[in-house]
């Protein structure tokens, strides 16, 4: 029997929950004996990418490097989780094309921005309304809302673990086929 492999792909604003659900699916997954890697901000912008900055060109390499990867984590046999804000549609169409059709599920993490900005986990919001901070998605970059998305996540009044179940049940047959 095969292991499964394909990409889930997190999409949302900064402080929307990505990388919070990814972790806690991630886990899940384990408790389920299955194989993943994830790829998020940390170790991707810091490492391979960390040439590049938040202007849509950079973005759109930003996303194309991450696509490939994440196909050969998927040949590799992996279930790959992808977290990052990638607000372009055609940038996340590319991943699509990339990665193939059938190995590719695009969750969009629905947080609203005045809940994000409420949080402010890192102060990033903050800095960007001070102009500290320039192109930053949802004050003066764009989000592109999905509209193909396999999954809607509304966080507003959802649990991580309601999150991550309604994860698990979109994903569960492409697990046990
Ligand atoms: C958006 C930014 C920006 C700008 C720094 N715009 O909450 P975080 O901190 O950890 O998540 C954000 C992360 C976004 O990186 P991605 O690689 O996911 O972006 S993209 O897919 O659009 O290429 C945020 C931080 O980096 N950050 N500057 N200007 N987020």
């Amino acid at each position: 029997n095969k292991h499964p492999s394909f990409l889930i792909w997190f999409t949302g604003l900064s402080g929307s929950g990505k990388s919070t659900i990814a972790n806690a699916l991630e886990k899940r997954l384990h408790e389920e004996g299955l194989k993943t890697y994830s790829l998020d901000g940390d170790n991707i912008r810091k490492g391979i990418n960390s040439d590049l900055t938040f202007s849509p060109e950079d973005r759109a390499e930003n996303i194309r490097r991450i696509a490939e990867i994440g196909k050969l984590m998927v040949d590799a046999g992996l279930i790959t989780l992808g977290a990052f804000v990638s607000p372009y549609k055609k940038d996340r169409k590319l991943i699509e094309n990339i990665v193939g059709k059938n190995n590719f599920v695009e969750i969009f993490v629905d947080t609203s921005i005045e809940e994000c900005e409420k949080r402010d986990v890192k102060g990033l919001y903050k800095k960007a309304r001070n102009g500290e901070i320039k192109d930053f998605t949802g004050i003066n970059a764009p989000y592109e809302i999905p509209d193909h998305a396999a999954l809607t996540i509304v966080t507003d009044h959802l649990t991580i673990d309601e999150a991550v179940e309604q994860v698990y049940s979109l994903i569960k047959q492409k697990i046990n086929h």
